[in-house]
């Protein structure tokens, strides 16, 4: 009997210490003995041409278009058949909306015509030359202008497009570009707009936030040159630069699985755009979240691609990276089956969920440990659901 009392007197603690002990073997940092995983640079500079935008953007007849598949034989047939599609945003396309779809288009038209205005590009080069600290002013400047997060990184030559290919006048021209920084921006993506996906009010989403990231660019660009520095703007169709790497070198995020960044508080739901620069600036350092860790084990994005574009193996090596890669004829062919971006793997990862309290401290305590990771995919799964619904 005295036994018994004696149980009962010290249950409480017991428990007590039970769950300490399962707490603290659940939330033990392992991540703090973690051996920096540095990433590689890959082995040789991409060619702009190669980019599967730049293979679309040629037309039949085009002495472009002949240097192009004369020597790349084996992508003229998947080429030509996603080019013979509907056009993204057309009317009688599988997602067409009334509105948001030529509201779409109208937006990434105007992006060609931004310019930076005027009066906002003197204010801000006021602010620049005033401030003690510059570096950390321009940081505030960006943030004020839109963008949720900034990064400095240092411009690695292997991130800048060996030749341009966009568009047919500058097709073969070698990419020069020697500034040896840059500033790397985000802007957020909206959740309830992208629970779309892939319908084409998420495809509103992306020519809004390439707009605004536009802007940002241009007007941060005018800035720099007013203040006699050298500097080039990164935004939608307008690129020197290979973004998610050197967003990953700035310090924001990582790259997942789904082989885009996964941002600090935000997840993939971002746009990244950036300036290319000689404007003197503190570099960050890359950031460990535990996202593509989590990935290893998680593989929502390549489950929930509608055209399995994605991988749901190992890391491969890629170009001299360790890497998840896309199978972007299956992407792109998809979006010109369907009239829209898609935007799925950006909108399913579990790091894209809402940026609020309960979802920062999950994020937080993800990095510690494997078990961590598994509990909370776990939870994930049960509370979101495995396959992707979105809201459509
Ligand atoms: C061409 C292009 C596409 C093509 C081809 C993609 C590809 N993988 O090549 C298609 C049409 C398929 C595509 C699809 C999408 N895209 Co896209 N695309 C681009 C573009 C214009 C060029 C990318 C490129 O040069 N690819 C060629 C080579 C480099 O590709 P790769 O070897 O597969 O390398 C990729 C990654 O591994 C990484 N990378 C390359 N080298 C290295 C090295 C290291 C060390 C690391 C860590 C990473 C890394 O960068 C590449 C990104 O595509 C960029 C803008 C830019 N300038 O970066 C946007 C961009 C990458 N796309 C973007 C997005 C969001 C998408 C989509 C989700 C569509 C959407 N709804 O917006 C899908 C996602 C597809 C996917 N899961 O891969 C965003 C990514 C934002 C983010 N969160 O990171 C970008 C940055 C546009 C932007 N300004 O925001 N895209
Ligand atoms: S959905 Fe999962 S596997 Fe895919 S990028 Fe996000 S965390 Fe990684
Ligand atoms: S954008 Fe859609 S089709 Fe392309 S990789 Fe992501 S989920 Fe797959």
């Amino acid at each position: 009997m005295r036994e018994i009392n004696s149980i009962h007197k010290h249950l409480p603690a017991l428990v007590a210490a039970v769950f300490g002990v399962a707490l603290t073997i659940l939330l033990f940092p392992l991540n703090f003995f973690r051996r920096d995983r540095k990433q590689n640079l890959p082995d040789s500079r991409f060619d702009e041409r190669d980019t599967l935008f730049a293979r679309i953007a040629r037309v039949d007849g085009t002495p472009q278009y002949e240097e192009y598949y004369s020597r790349n034989k084996h992508l003229k047939s998947d080429d030509d058949r996603s080019r013979s599609k509907p056009r993204l945003c057309s009317e009688g396309t599988k997602h067409y909306h009334p509105t948001y779809s030529p509201q779409t288009r109208k937006y990434f038209e105007e992006i060609e015509e931004i310019e930076a205005d005027r009066i906002v590009v003197k204010g801000l080069k006021k602010k620049l030359e005033d401030s003690k600290n510059p570096d950390a002013a321009l940081k505030e400047i960006i943030i004020s202008l839109g963008a949720v997060s900034v990064g400095y990184t240092k411009l690695d030559r292997e991130y800048i497009y060996k030749y341009k290919g966009r568009r047919d006048f500058h097709y073969g021209e070698p990419n020069n570009l020697d500034h040896p920084s840059a500033i790397i921006f985000l802007t957020e993506m909206d959740f309830d707009r992208m629970q779309r996906s892939p319908d084409a009010e998420a495809t509103l989403e992306t020519s809004l936030q390439y707009h605004r990231a536009a802007i940002i660019a241009i007007t941060i660009t005018e800035t720099l040159k007013s203040l006699g520095y050298q500097a080039e703007s990164n935004f939608d169709a307008h690129y020197d630069l290979i973004l998610p790497p050197l967003a990953v070198n700035a310090g924001l995020g990582e790259l997942g699985r789904n082989n885009i960044l996964i941002a600090d508080r935000y997840g993939s739901r971002v746009r990244i755009g950036a300036i290319s620069t000689n404007f003197p600036l503190k570099y960050d350092s890359p950031i460990y979240l535990g996202a593509a860790d989590f990935c290893e084990i998680c593989k929502k994005c390549a489950d929930n691609c509608p055209p399995k574009a994605l991988s749901t193996g190992e890391r491969e090596n890629i170009l001299g990276v360790q890497k998840w890669g896309t199978r972007v004829e299956q992407c792109y062919g998809y979006w010109r089956s369907i009239g829209t971006d898609c935007g799925v793997c950006m909108a399913c990862c579990p790091f894209s969920h809402k940026n609020n309290l309960f979802h920062n401290i999950v994020r937080k305590v993800i990095p510690l440990n494997p078990w961590v990771r598994h509990a909370a995919l776990w939870f994930d799964d049960q509370i979101y659901g495995r396959n992707w619904k979105g809201l459509s």
